[in-house]
């Protein structure tokens, strides 16, 4: 191997296709961390090493180790799970995790606060429901996305097919997973290989997402690979394949940026797996492996360029990509409450704070999701805004789960708009990468942002706020109409400019501001919106029409400011 390469190309390397020493990592009863190396590895098997940092300085004046625990990731595609499962994942929470499930803005379960002893009975937990975690995390295709869209029951149901088969077509082939986690036969060397893959797998992880328009919930744009569904009188006749998005982005380094995918062309359904698999060697093998932070396939198609690319794809797949088709996208967040589908079922979209699922004094998320699924004859679709559909309720069992919701205090109806467009990021206490709070102070920052904008009688403004605890863009808050970024303790960067669709990035307008100069920057931007706004103009959008920020036009440029 290349001496020029980042250790975690040696580690990726010498891991046996993906084995290292997982095992005896997980048996040394001696520490609550595994080895750095397999701290690397686990990822791909879906699995965090994480520790609580709200107890790290205490921990360490009492010369104690940090107080590790894991978080793992399950692969879900586009979000979709049955009630069975879901009662499955909910005992799992329970009894082996904090107490919680936290649903992600990529439409799957995590899983927080997991002791080492107990990884393997949860991978087992989850395997007797016929869900997994492999490449959960790591640097692999990430669980793909797909938008839930529940009126079109008929073309979302052959859409999510199409998701399912790339996620299963891009899942590693090794069979290290179900050799340590499932008792699974221990394979002889020689029968072992990445087809796609190789043994170094790709230079960092990739994310593909699967949009059916008018709906851009997945955020179609900020994936390394992106299909968006064209249909014809409801039946789907293809994709225009994008490529080279992403968010992530280091504070004060403009060689970093977030970055929309670009339009690489139409391709048939039958023709997408081939250029799933070609757009994904071809990151292997062009893709940056010296500096993580430069090895996304966005800084590839940067480097090497669009045309070079989609040729590189073309010649790979054999699939000669056609002009792509015109499509408009009309927003990117929920629809909440009850719409019916054109197969006569209904379906409920319930607001989920932050995604994470839990008993609260005055709503029993939890207990009453669980009641639920013991009764429900549809599915469960977990949106890519951290929220939850009861999908497939057939008429006759409307009024019941109504029921139960409304007992349980489930229904978005006493929710301000500008809440239920917001998203956070996880954040303290369990991500290592956070510089700020997010999920823990998003409620009480949306009570304050509500107050102004009903002071300026915004009160039904449709607003998409997203907040995370650092650059890495987990919430893709460089999409939203208002973002806020971590940037230290309490403070962070503001962001103005998306257009409620997800496809205009937005541009820093304020760094490193504590909680008094947030609430004032938009006590007086919402003056001049309230003030000055046209008929039916967005919020985003008025900002660039006022001159208050100017648009990114080439986020590589553009977006540092
Ligand atoms: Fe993320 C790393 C949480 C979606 C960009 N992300 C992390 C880690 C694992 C922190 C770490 O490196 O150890 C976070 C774990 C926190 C915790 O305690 O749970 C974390 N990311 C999340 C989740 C749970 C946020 C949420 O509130 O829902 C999302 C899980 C998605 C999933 O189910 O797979 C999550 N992360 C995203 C997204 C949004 C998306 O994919 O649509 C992004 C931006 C899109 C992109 O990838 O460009 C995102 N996460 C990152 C990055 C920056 C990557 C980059 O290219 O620079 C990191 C850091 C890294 O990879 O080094 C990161
Ligand atoms: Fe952690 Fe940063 Fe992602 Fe938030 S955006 S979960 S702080 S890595």
């Amino acid at each position: 191997m290349d001496a020029k390469v980042n250790p975690n190309e040696l580690i990726k390397a010498n891991s046996n296709y993906l084995r290292g020493t997982l095992r005896e990592s997980i048996a040394d009863e001696l520490t609550g961390a595994l080895s750095p190396a397999d701290a690397q590895i686990s990822k791909f098997h879906g699995f965090y090493e994480q520790d609580d940092r709200d107890k790290r300085q205490d921990r360490r004046e009492r010369f104690l180790e940090p107080q590790y625990s894991f978080m793992l990731r399950a692969r879900l595609p586009g979000g979709v799970c049955t009630p069975k499962q879901w009662l499955v994942m909910d005992r799992i929470g329970r009894t082996l995790a904090n107490g919680t499930l936290r649903l992600t803005t990529r439409q799957t379960f995590q899983y927080h606060g997991i002791l080492k002893r107990d990884i393997k009975g949860v991978i087992q937990g989850i395997n007797q429901a016929l869900i997994d975690s492999i490449g959960g995390c790591g640097d692999v295709n990430r669980n793909v996305m797909c938008n839930p869209n529940p009126v079109q029951s008929d073309l979302h149901g052959e859409v999510h097919g199409w998701a399912r088969r790339i996620s299963e077509h891009l899942l590693p082939r090794t069979r290290a997973y179900h050799e340590i986690w499932l008792d699974g036969e221990k394979v002889q060397d020689s029968e072992e290989s990445e087809p796609i893959y190789g043994e170094t797998y790709l230079p960092r992880k990739f994310k593909t997402a699967v949009a059916i328009p008018p709906h851009n919930d997945v955020d179609v744009y900020a994936n390394d690979l992106g299909f968006i569904a064209i249909a014809e009188e409801g039946r789907l006749t293809g994709f225009n394949v994008l490529a080279g998005g992403g968010m992530g982005a280091t504070h004060g380094d403009p060689t970093t940026f977030p970055r929309l995918a670009d339009d690489l062309g139409f391709v048939t359904p039958q023709q997408s797996l081939a250029v799933a698999e070609a757009v994904v060697a071809t990151q292997r093998d062009l893709g940056e492996r010296l500096d993580r932070s430069h090895a996304r396939l966005k800084y590839t198609v940067e480097r090497i360029g669009l045309d070079a690319l989609r040729d590189e794809v073309e010649r790979r797949s054999g699939v000669h990509f056609e002009p792509p088709r015109p499509v408009r996208f009309t927003d990117h967040g929920d629809r909440y409450g009850w719409v019916e589908g054109t197969d006569g079922r209904w379906h409920l979209t319930l607001y989920v704070e932050n995604g994470r699922v839990r008993d609260g004094p005055d709503r029993a998320l939890m207990t009453g999701l669980r009641e639920i699924a013991a009764i429900h004859r549809g599915d469960y679709r977990i949106t890519p805004n951290q929220n939850l559909i009861l999908a497939g309720v057939p008429a006759d069992q409307k009024q019941r789960v109504e029921a139960i919701v409304r007992e349980r205090g489930l229904l978005a109806e006493d929710r301000s708009r500008l809440r239920l467009g917001s998203i956070a990021c996880v954040a303290l206490p369990t991500c290592p990468q956070a510089m700020a709070e997010a999920e823990r102070y998003f409620p009480d920052l949306a009570d304050k942002a509500e107050a102004l904008s009903a002071r300026h009688g915004l009160a039904d403004l449709d607003l998409v706020l997203r907040i995370t605890g650092c650059p890495n863009g987990c919430a893709r808050p460089y999409l939203a109409e208002i973002g806020l970024v971590g940037k230290g303790p309490r403070r962070y960067n503001l962001l103005l400019g998306g257009d409620g669709t997800g496809t205009r990035l937005n541009k820093l307008y304020r760094e490193n501001l504590a909680e008094e100069e947030i609430l004032g920057t938009l006590d007086s931007l919402f003056a001049r919106f309230a003030a000055e706004r046209r008929p039916g103009e967005r919020f985003g959008d008025f900002v660039i029409r006022a001159g208050i920020v100017p648009p990114v036009t080439d986020a590589a440029r553009d977006f540092h400011g």
